[in-house]
């Protein structure tokens, strides 16, 4: 680093007079990351293990109707059995890393009763990993509540951060040796909006002021969180890295001449990507991005449950489930939340489509601008593929197909498709090889 004087009218945080963090590349050399860097895929606990009956979402699945294409979640990938299996199979395609996530109402099936076989079952999960010398990232809440959390009124509950802290202190205590990273929480936004605005997740509510209230429990939940983990954790001779996963969106103005669509931009950026960070301040070891929607904003008075914005995605290419795929948007995800000054972790990124016709390019066309990003001076950790293998997609239920590895549902039956090799090739290189980037183009886009 230099000390150079800063240039006026640059993006805050990022010195752009620095050596850049590797010589040029020679063109046919592939686009190396840092060394150490994670490369790995993602999953949540409801969303592969099976058998998971003490959570509101088991409840939620049972009612017709909820879940769009009437499955529930049942065996799901019965990970819970076949981690061993699939670890071997993210190893073998030379990931480095996996994140997944504690399941809380098998921990805690009960208000303050502990179950330890379920934390024998999870320690045996992460020593899995570590025998295959992957990086573990653990989430400590990805979307489930235990069913008697959710009794008692979920986080709108008065007391709903301080059972929430006690469990995170008993994970810390149980399992904090065999956890790199930690997620304290997964896409507040993402629960909000579904939770308690659009309301198709439990609890099915629909209202912008309980929606409000939760926004800052989680806030608070997180910063008391991190609090717990560094108390319990620290001074044991290995970092102790907090962080939490947040969808961030990147948003354009619909008509670039509108001022309404162009307020809007900046509103939605700052309340979707950034309050969350406002409230939760110097209590961020990393930055986790997970990266899925770019959204063209159109201002429409009429629309004030949706506060006043339509998003379009007409004549855009789109997943299976009718997202637009956009993978140069993750650029200016990353450099949105570089403002931060923390080392950032791409801790999901994927798309639904079944055929992957669309995912290998996905994956290229992401890492590259993750490498010029890098390039740029941003200290960019690692990458998660959102996911390891196909799994329950929420209220879309089996239908959103995200996997490197698909699955058969009926059978257990596991096939990697292409976009695994793809993946494979850019984990083993520590960087995307030339011959990609020939199949591609160097510009990779849409
Ligand atoms: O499946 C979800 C995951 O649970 C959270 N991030 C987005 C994924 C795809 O929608």
């Amino acid at each position: 680093m230099t000390d150079k004087p800063a240039i006026p009218g640059r993006l805050e945080g990022l010195d752009y007079l620095s050596e850049l963090p590797q010589p040029r590349p020679h063109n046919h050399e592939p686009r190396m990351f840092p060394s150490g860097f994670l490369w790995g895929a993602a999953t949540s606990s409801h969303q592969v293990e099976g058998g998971n009956t003490k959570n509101d979402w088991y409840r939620w699945e049972q009612v017709p109707g909820h879940i769009v294409d009437g499955s529930v979640t049942g065996a799901a990938d019965d990970e819970y059995n076949r981690y061993e299996q699939d670890f071997d199979l993210a190893a073998g395609f030379h990931q480095n890393a996996h994140r997944l996530s504690l399941e809380w109402s098998r921990i805690e099936p009960a208000e303050g009763q502990w179950d330890m076989e379920e934390v024998l079952h999870y320690r045996r999960v992460l020593e899995a990993l570590r025998a295959r010398g992957m990086t573990t990232m653990v989430t400590i809440w990805h979307f489930t509540l235990p069913q008697w959390f959710a009794d008692r009124g979920g986080w709108e509950e008065r007391d709903a951060v301080k059972l929430f802290v006690r469990y995170v202190e008993f994970v810390a205590r149980e399992l904090g040796d065999l956890v790199d990273f930690w997620n304290t929480v997964n896409e507040p936004t993402i629960y909000l909006g579904q939770s308690y605005s659009i309301g198709v997740w439990p609890p099915g509510v629909s209202n912008q002021f309980r929606m409000l209230r939760v926004f800052r429990r989680l806030a608070k939940a997180h910063s008391m969180a991190y609090e717990t983990l560094h108390r319990v954790l620290d001074g044991r001779g290995r970092p102790v890295m907090v962080g939490m996963a947040q969808n961030v969106i990147t948003f354009e103005p619909y008509r670039k001449e509108s001022m309404a669509d162009s307020y809007f931009v900046w509103f939605a950026d700052r309340l979707f990507n950034h309050q969350f960070f406002l409230w939760t301040k110097k209590r961020h070891d990393f930055i986790g991005i997970n990266y899925y929607f770019h959204y063209r904003i159109k201002y429409v008075p009429t629309k004030f449950t949706q506060f006043f914005y339509e998003v379009h995605a007409e004549n855009r290419t789109q997943s299976d489930l009718g997202w637009e795929i956009n993978p140069q948007g993750i650029f200016q995800a990353i450099m949105g939340m570089a403002r931060y000054k923390l080392p950032i972790i791409i801790t999901e990124h994927g798309v639904a489509n079944a055929d992957d016709s669309k995912r290998p390019r996905m994956i290229i066309a992401a890492l590259m601008e993750v490498y010029h990003a890098i390039r740029a001076g941003v200290d960019i950790r690692g990458y998660f593929h959102w996911s390891l293998v196909d799994n329950f997609e929420w209220e879309k239920g089996f239908s959103g197909r995200f996997g490197l590895i698909a699955v058969d549902f009926a059978t257990q039956k596991r096939t990697p498709r292409r976009s695994a090799y793809v993946y494979a090739e850019i984990c083993e290189t520590n960087g995307v090889p030339h011959h990609l980037l020939r199949f591609t183009g160097h510009g990779v886009r849409w």
